[in-house]
């Protein structure tokens, strides 16, 4: 494999809603380049992308998938994107690398709703973009209309520098406004003939090169200045101010493309060649320890790992991209995160599925190596000796979150070794334990995703998963404070058992003062596994109860409160104060006194108007003004307290918190609500009381465990 050096690799990662033909084409860059002898189609599952049998069974993407052409002197890597926005972890670390963004929309649909969304992402990443208006050979395609819906979304960075003579099924020539020429295609495509600009269009053509020109002026005063001399700028000014203009994202120019029938892309690729952004032209990487690391064949070696992907047979492969100096097979490394010393065993770069090794690769290319021992995404490897840290990947929150279990319970333990192994390769899956109900929680970005997590599971690891809503992990607390006192006897046959506790519950709070009325001999404070407080207070005189029995009267009080009496739930923040008692000279033993306690605790927790404690959301929606109103009257019925609205661009913002209980399936609800235009976030903001209506109902609902003495 040619070893290409820093000045002649673009990074280009493939963006668009799904379906708008980001596969389709990637599979025309790597023929037209000849790279690949006949083009696969995503319907005959023969792509160089969609290699996975998932992507075969879905016919469409589901991983990222890295691949490469090459088209005149320069390496164009392109990271093929799934367009589904349940599959934004796949996207988010090809954007962190990439160093320009391709996005594609489709010209039958406009700008869809995951245009919309994934453009969220690219604005965050502040990357350079160039719009690809694909299938204007599609018989609904409407060039002029996308591109109004561009400028409408995306702002007048839009620039158009080429237009389709005419767009559907007769769709084969393409004016383009920078070269002031015209490219006719024949019926299968491929290299066009060039044709001087027909009269019908020259005036349309040259108005919208003006503009062009203009925006190409308008990032550098010496052009700017150039222009007003002459009136007009030669091809290679107007490449540099169009670079300038993508660099400061105040141009994304707009190509013309038919993927399938292969139209516009040797263009497309001649124009990445020369004017989209290198790496080393790109702004440098900032590290965590502050400082930055410029993207410079002659810096040292440092490698940024942004995806693990794993393979059934040949385990884990870590994709990275060369931030800075270069590296050869055999390098030996440091993981800045870990500590861990690697050696790049192999190397080599990816085409879909194959790999080509590669003797070295210089800053700004991508590659993968095999058999890291300790080295996951978005980690840090360096040449020794030196400290240099990059930034981590931000990943969204989870959507959705289920219980997780195996069909088989033999097969528990298989199961979460196999999560274990899909989070390495999907880090939007997040795995929660959840104590206190035992249930092990796994949180995705939606329905769509935790199905294709469940398919994982059944082929690649031979486990069937189940998945139902999470139990709400409500709390048990108090109001006021009560008293009572339970006596244990039993006498059965020999020995008995015998012990009475007389004690008092209050409600805890920071900064309580001790006990009043009463003589306290110790104080106690517990932080209980399952958040907020246990303070046991041993005020007992006169020896009334051993000293020994005070650690069985608190295990039988702990064992209460974590499965409180309401509804099972753990209590918290209860202060309990052990005043009195009674033992007996044979019968008292451990087990009298764990009994007598957690009876006693109970009966007062009865009376201590108790209160059922639910976790509140923060959480922000964010949709379409004009859906504003659907989205309030359905939150308003969640018992959501509204704490502000903000306007951003086309965008409402709402800011509530709701109930977890009334969260359950948000995302399916909000996509169904909105036409999936709307997204939210949500975390986890405190414990309040569940209102009594509620509460009453919850409480009737529960059976209370039978003690089991
Ligand atoms: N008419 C027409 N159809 C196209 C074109 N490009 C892609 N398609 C078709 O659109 C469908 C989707 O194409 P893909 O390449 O899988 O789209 P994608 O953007 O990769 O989709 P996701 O991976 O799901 O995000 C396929 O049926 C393609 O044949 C085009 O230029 N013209
Ligand atoms: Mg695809």
């Amino acid at each position: 494999m040619k070893v290409f050096d820093d000045k002649h690799i673009k990074n280009v990662v493939l963006l668009g809603s799904h379906g708008c033909g980001k596969t389709t084409l990637a599979e025309t860059m790597l023929f037209e380049a000849g790279l690949i002898p006949r083009r696969g189609r995503v319907e005959d599952n023969n792509t160089v992308s969609d290699h996975h049998a998932l992507e075969h069974e879905r016919g469409s993407s589901v991983y990222s998938t890295v691949l490469h052409t090459e088209w005149r002197n320069y390496k164009i890597n392109i990271i093929d994107t799934p367009g589904l926005d349940d599959l934004i972890g796949e996207t988010i670390p090809a954007l962190r690398v990439a160093d320009t963004c391709l996005l594609l929309l489709n010209a039958h649909h406009g700008v869809e709703v995951g245009t919309d969304l994934v453009w969220d992402h690219i604005a965050q990443y502040d990357r350079p973009v160039i719009i690809g208006v694909n299938q204007v050979d599609h018989p609904n395609a409407d060039f002029d209309a996308t591109v109004d819906q561009a400028k409408e979304h995306f702002g007048n960075a839009v620039t158009v520098m080429q237009y389709p003579v005419e767009s559907g099924e007769g769709f084969h020539r393409i004016i383009d406004l920078l070269k002031m020429t015209m490219y006719v295609f024949k019926d299968e495509g491929g290299k066009p003939e060039k044709q001087p600009i027909p009269a019908n269009e020259k005036e349309k053509a040259d108005a919208l090169h003006k503009e062009l020109v203009e925006k190409a002026a308008e990032n550098d005063e010496a052009l700017m200045e150039h222009y007003f001399d002459k009136g007009e700028l030669d091809e290679d000014e107007m490449r540099q101010g169009l670079k300038q203009g993508m660099m400061k994202r105040t141009c994304f120019p707009v190509f013309c493309l038919s993927a399938l029938r292969n139209m516009g892309t040797g263009r497309l690729m001649g124009f990445i060649d020369n004017v989209a952004p290198g790496a080393i032209e790109m702004p440098a990487e900032e590290l965590v320890d502050g400082g930055t690391l410029p993207c410079r064949a002659d810096g040292p070696a440092v490698l940024f790992a942004f995806k693990t992907v794993i393979e059934p047979r040949s385990g884990h492969i870590t994709l990275f991209k060369v931030m800075s100096g270069e590296v050869k097979e055999g390098a030996d490394l440091v993981n800045d995160n870990t500590g861990s010393a690697e050696r790049l065993n192999q190397l080599f770069i990816l085409d879909g599925k194959e790999r080509r090794p590669v003797e070295r690769l210089v800053a700004g290319d991508i590659g993968g190596t095999i058999k890291l021992k300790d080295t996951s995404s978005a980690h840090t490897l360096h040449e020794p000796g030196k400290a240099i840290k990059l930034r981590p990947i931000a990943f969204p929150e989870p959507r959705l979150r289920q219980v997780i279990k195996a069909a088989d319970q033999k097969l528990e333990e298989k199961l979460h070794a196999a999560l274990l192994e899909i989070q390495k390769e999907d880090p939007t899956i997040v795995l929660t334990y959840q104590r206190e109900t035992g249930q092990q929680i796994v949180g995705g970005q939606g329905d769509l995703h935790l199905n294709l997590l469940k398919w994982k599971l059944n082929h690649h690891y031979k486990v069937d998963a189940t998945f139902h809503a999470p139990r709400i992990p409500y709390r048990e607390t108090i109001r006021r404070s009560a008293e009572a006192s339970y006596r244990h006897k039993k006498q059965t046959g020999g020995s008995g058992q015998f012990g009475e506790v007389h004690l008092r519950i209050e409600p805890w709070y920071e900064g309580m003062p001790a006990p009043q009325g009463v003589s306290v001999r110790d104080i106690q404070e517990h932080d209980l596994p399952t958040g907020g407080k246990l303070v046991f207070c041993n005020c007992i005189v006169g020896g009334v109860i051993d000293n020994k029995f005070m650690p069985s009267i608190l295990k039988g009080v702990m064992e209460k409160m974590e499965r409180g009496p309401l509804t099972g739930s753990p209590a918290r923040d209860i202060r309990v104060v052990v005043y009195d008692g009674k033992m007996h000279p044979v019968d008292s033993n451990d087990i009298s006194f764990r009994i007598a306690g957690l009876q006693a605790f109970r009966e007062a927790f009865g009376n201590a108007d108790p209160q059922l404690m639910e976790p509140i959301q923060e959480v922000e929606v964010r949709v379409p003004a004009d859906l504003m109103g659907d989205v309030m009257t359905d939150l308003q019925g969640r018992r959501s307290i509204v704490m502000g609205m903000d306007t951003q661009g086309r965008y409402q913002i709402i800011k509530v918190h709701t109930p977890l209980a009334e969260l359950d399936r948000y995302s399916t609800t909000l996509r169904s609500l909105t036409q999936g235009r709307g997204t939210y976030t949500e975390r986890f903001l405190a414990y309040q009381p569940v209102p009594a209506e509620l509460q009453h109902k919850l409480v009737s609902s529960h059976k209370e465990d039978e003690v089991v003495v």
